[in-house]
């Protein structure tokens, strides 16, 4: 069990203005601030991203829309991270997340579901180190 995860505010969250109300959910959730940035991914690192996800029928449309507006990238750290964080984000579809989650709160689609949460230790790192340098991470 490791401490850290990696997170993405997504465009849709961001274009509607949900950002510092997302942060203030995950900070007052007991997660500290460990690396973030504000940034647009290119359709080229979007799909580097995703590649695990490169056969599944969605991964063009996954690629497009994340890649379509600016995102937040951080690396978040708490007791039990990875999992205390996909319990805050709630179910990848909206329609069947938790009341008070994230993805409850402010996600439109499964496609469209607002934030990103690393779902093992193992690819909380890669995707840390896919955003953020070790001197961009204290
Ligand atoms: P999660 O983000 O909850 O770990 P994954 O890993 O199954 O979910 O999917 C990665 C991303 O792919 C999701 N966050 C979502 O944006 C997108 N996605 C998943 N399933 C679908 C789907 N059926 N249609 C469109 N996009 C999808």
């Amino acid at each position: 069990m490791s401490n850290k995860t990696f997170t993405m505010i997504k465009p849709d969250a961001f274009g509607k203005g949900h950002t510092g109300s997302i942060l203030d959910l995950i900070v007052k959730a007991g997660f500290r601030i460990r690396a973030m940035k504000m940034t647009k991914l290119s359709t080229e690192k979007a799909g580097e991203f995703y590649a695990v996800h490169k056969q599944r029928p969605f991964y063009g449309e996954l690629v497009e829309f994340m890649s379509s507006g600016p995102i937040v990238a951080a690396v978040l750290e708490k007791n039990n991270a990875v999992a205390e964080f996909r319990q805050l984000i709630g179910a990848t579809d909206p329609a069947k997340a938790d009341p008070g989650t994230i993805r409850k709160l402010f996600a439109t689609s499964v496609g469209e579901n607002s934030i990103h949460g690393s779902d093992s230790d193992e690819n909380a790192d890669i995707e840390s180190k896919f955003f953020f340098s070790q001197l961009e991470t204290y």
